[in-house]
C-alpha cells in the first residue's frame, strides 16, 4: 500500500489569477505563486492546490479547457510551471494540479473536429443528440443556468454541457476518451507534480437512456451508473503507478459513495470534497437566496460526515471556502467587531476534525466578502447569468445585488490582499476584479507582523497536526448537540483526548460539561484558544463572544 502522508498534510489552494501579478497586466500567474512560496513555507502548508493554469479562453476562469499540455499565457510558459514545482519541492512543498475531465472548451481541438460533421473521428469523444420537435432532447438544467443542452446549427444536433455552454460533456463511454485523459495525466505525473485535484468528478458517468426528469436531471448523472468502475480504473491505469494524492470534487453525493471513492480497498481516490455543509444558508434549497444559515443543520451535517466516513473507512477533505463559495468569516462568523475571534474560532472548528484540511487563499489573515454594489463589479459567469435569469423573472435589480453580496462566487475570487498599498499589492497595474475595500485593515502583511494574528493562529492549528496523532486517527464524537450556539466535539484515540468547544455567536453563553466526561480523569491544559485568557476546564465554562477553546485531556 502506498504511504498515507496526505492524512498528515495541510493544503493551500491558489487561484492564480487572482493570487500575485508580477508582470502588471492585472491577472496573476506563476511567477507571482513562485514570490511567494516562502510565505506560505512559514505558514506551514505541505501542499499546494493550483486551479487550472492551461490554455483555456477563460469563460468560466480556467475551468474551460482548450489545451490541457499547455500553460495558460497570462499565467507564464511551461518553463515557469518546471521552475515552480522545482522551487516547491526545494522548499519541501508538493503541488497538485486541478483536472478538469467532465468537459473540455468548445475551443479544444477535439471539439472543433466534432462539430464538424457527424461522421469526424472525434464526433463521439462528446455527446450529441437530436432533439425532439426543436427542443433540446432532454429537460436536464445547466449548473449555470438555462438547458444543458445547446443546439449546434451545422450538424443539427444537441450537444450537453451541465455547466456553461463554452464547456461542452466529454463522453466517458468511449474507451478513446478514457485513454487520451490517462496518457495527459502521465504526462503531469512524470514532470513530478503530486497529484490531483478532480473538477466534478462524479459526474463523468451518465445514465445512457438520457430519460427526461420531474427535476434538474442531475439523479441521471451524479454518482452515476460507471463512476465507481471509472475511477478504478483511472486508479489502476494512472495513480497506482505514483506516490501522489488525489482528491474528488463530489457535486450533490452521498455518503455512501464517497466511503466508496476512498475507501482504500475500493482503489479509487483518497479523499472527497462534498458540499453538503455549505448548502446551510440556501432558502428551500436554492442558493440563489439571500438567507441566514441554519447552525443546526450545519452541526448535524458536519458531525455525520465526521461519523459515517470514519465508520466506512473513508477520509474527508475538510474545507469551509475554495474558489466557488463565500468567505467564511463572513458567513459563518462576523466581518465586522469579530472578525479576529470569528476568524480563529471558524479555523479551530474545521482543522480540529477527522480529515485532510484545505485553506483557500487569504482565508489564512481572514479577507472577507467585498459586498460590491454594482453588477459591473461582478466577472463570474455563474453571477452573470443567474442576474440575467432572475431579471427575466421579474426580481428587482437592487434585490439580485443583495443576493450576489452574499453567495456570488466572486466573493472568494478578489486580489489577495497583500499589504495597505495600491490595490492591496497585488498588482501595479488594474486588477482584473476589483480588490475588497478594507485591504487596508486585512492584509498578509498586517498579519505577519501581528504576532496575534489569524495567520498565527493558522500556523499554530498546522503544528498541532503534527504534533498530535489524535487529530489524525481520532474517532469524533459530537456533544451538546441539540445547543443552538455551541459547537462542540470530542476526539479520542486510545487514551488521548481533545475536547474541541467553538460558539459561533456574539453573546455570552456557559458550556456545561457533559456528565460522561468526568472532569478528574484529565489534565486539563488549553492546546489553544483564541482569547489570550481563556479559562481552565470546569464543570461549567463562560464562553464570550466567538470564544474556542480546545483542551488536552490524557
Ligand atoms: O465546480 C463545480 C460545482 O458544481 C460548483 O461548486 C459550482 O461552482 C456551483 O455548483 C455553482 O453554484 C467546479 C469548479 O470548482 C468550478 O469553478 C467550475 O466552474 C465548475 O466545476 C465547472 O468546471
Amino acid at each position: 500500500m502506498q504511504q498515507e502522508w496526505w492524512k498528515k498534510a495541510v493544503v493551500y489552494q491558489i487561484y492564480p489569477k487572482s493570487f500575485n501579478d508580477t508582470t502588471g497586466n492585472g491577472i496573476g500567474d506563476l511567477q507571482g505563486i513562485i514570490e511567494k512560496l516562502d510565505y506560505l513555507k512559514e505558514l506551514g502548508v505541505d501542499v499546494l492546490w493550483l486551479t487550472p493554469i492551461y490554455q483555456s479562453p477563460q469563460c468560466d476562469n480556467g475551468y474551460d479547457i482548450s489545451d490541457y499540455y499547455s500553460i495558460h499565457e497570462e499565467y507564464g510558459t511551461m518553463e515557469d510551471f518546471d521552475l515552480l514545482l522545482d522551487e516547491a519541492h526545494k522548499r519541501g512543498l508538493k503541488i497538485i494540479m486541478d483536472i478538469v475531465i467532465n468537459h473540455t472548451s468548445t475551443e479544444h481541438e477535439w471539439f472543433k473536429q466534432a462539430r464538424s460533421s457527424k461522421d469526424n473521428p472525434y464526433r463521439d469523444f462528446y455527446i450529441w443528440k437530436d432533439g425532439t420537435d426543436g427542443e433540446p432532447p432532454t429537460n436536464w438544467e445547466s449548473k449555470f443556468g438555462g438547458s444543458a443542452w445547446e443546439y449546434d446549427e451545422v450538424t443539427e444536433q444537441f450537444y450537453l454541457h451541465l455547466f456553461d455552454v463554452s464547456q461542452a460533456d466529454l463522453n466517458w463511454e468511449n474507451e478513446k476518451v478514457r485513454q487520451v485523459l490517462y496518457e495527459m495525466m502521465h504526462f503531469w505525473l512524470k514532470k513530478g507534480v503530486d497529484g490531483f485535484r478532480l473538477d466534478v468528478i462524479n459526474l463523468i458517468s451518465k445514465h445512457q437512456q438520457f430519460p427526461q426528469d420531474n427535476s434538474d436531471g442531475r439523479k441521471f448523472y451524479t454518482d452515476g451508473p460507471r463512476i465507481h468502475e471509472f475511477l478504478h480504473e483511472m486508479n489502476e491505469q494512472v495513480f497506482s503507478k505514483y506516490d501522489i494524492m488525489t482528491v474528488g470534487e463530489m457535486s450533490s453525493t452521498s455518503i455512501d459513495n464517497c466511503i466508496r471513492y476512498t475507501n482504500p480497498d475500493q482503489e479509487e481516490l483518497n479523499m472527497t470534497f462534498s458540499f453538503h455543509h455549505l448548502k446551510v444558508d440556501y432558502l428551500n434549497g436554492d442558493k440563489w437566496t439571500k438567507a441566514d444559515f441554519d447552525f443546526q443543520s450545519l452541526k448535524n451535517i458536519l458531525s455525520e460526515w465526521q461519523v459515517e466516513m470514519n465508520h466506512g473507512g473513508g477520509w474527508n477533505a475538510l474545507f469551509w471556502c475554495n474558489h466557488d463559495q463565500p468567505r467564511v468569516v463572513s458567513r459563518f462568523g462576523d466581518d465586522g467587531k469579530y472578525h479576529k475571534e470569528s476568524a480563529k474560532m471558524l479555523a479551530t472548528a474545521l482543522h480540529l476534525m477527522q480529515g485532510t484540511p484545505y485553506i483557500y487563499q487569504g482565508e489564512e489573515f481572514g479577507m472577507t466578502n467585498p459586498k460590491f454594489e454594482s453588477i459591473e463589479d461582478y466577472r463570474d459567469v455563474e453571477s452573470l447569468n443567474m442576474f440575467n435569469l432572475k431579471k427575466q423573472e421579474g426580481l428587482d435589480e437592487a434585490v439580485i445585488i443583495e443576493i450576489l453580496k452574499q453567495k456570488s462566487r466572486d466573493n472568494s475570487r478578489t486580489p489577495v490582499q497583500w499589504n495597505g498599498s495600491e490595490h492591496a499589492g497585488f498588482t501595479t497595474g488594474t486588477p482584473w476584479i476589483a480588490t475588497a475595500a478594507n485591504y487596508q485593515d486585512i492584509n498578509a502583511e498586517k498579519a505577519v507582523n501581528d504576532t496575534d494574528s489569524i495567520f498565527y493562529h493558522y500556523q499554530k492549528l498546522i503544528q498541532l497536526r503534527k504534533d498530535y496523532e489524535v487529530i489524525t486517527d481520532g474517532d469524533f464524537e459530537l456533544i451538546l448537540e441539540n445547543d443552538s450556539e455551541i459547537f462542540a466535539y470530542v476526539r479520542t484515540s486510545g487514551t488521548e483526548k481533545l475536547l474541541v468547544i467553538n460558539h459561533f455567536y456574539a453573546n455570552e453563553k456557559v458550556f456545561i460539561l457533559p456528565a460522561h466526561l468526568q472532569l478528574d480523569d484529565y489534565d486539563s491544559k488549553v492546546l489553544i484558544s483564541n482569547y489570550e485568557d481563556s479559562a481552565p476546564l470546569g464543570q461549567g465554562i463562560l464562553m464570550r463572544p466567538y470564544e474556542s477553546i480546545v483542551y488536552h485531556l490524557k
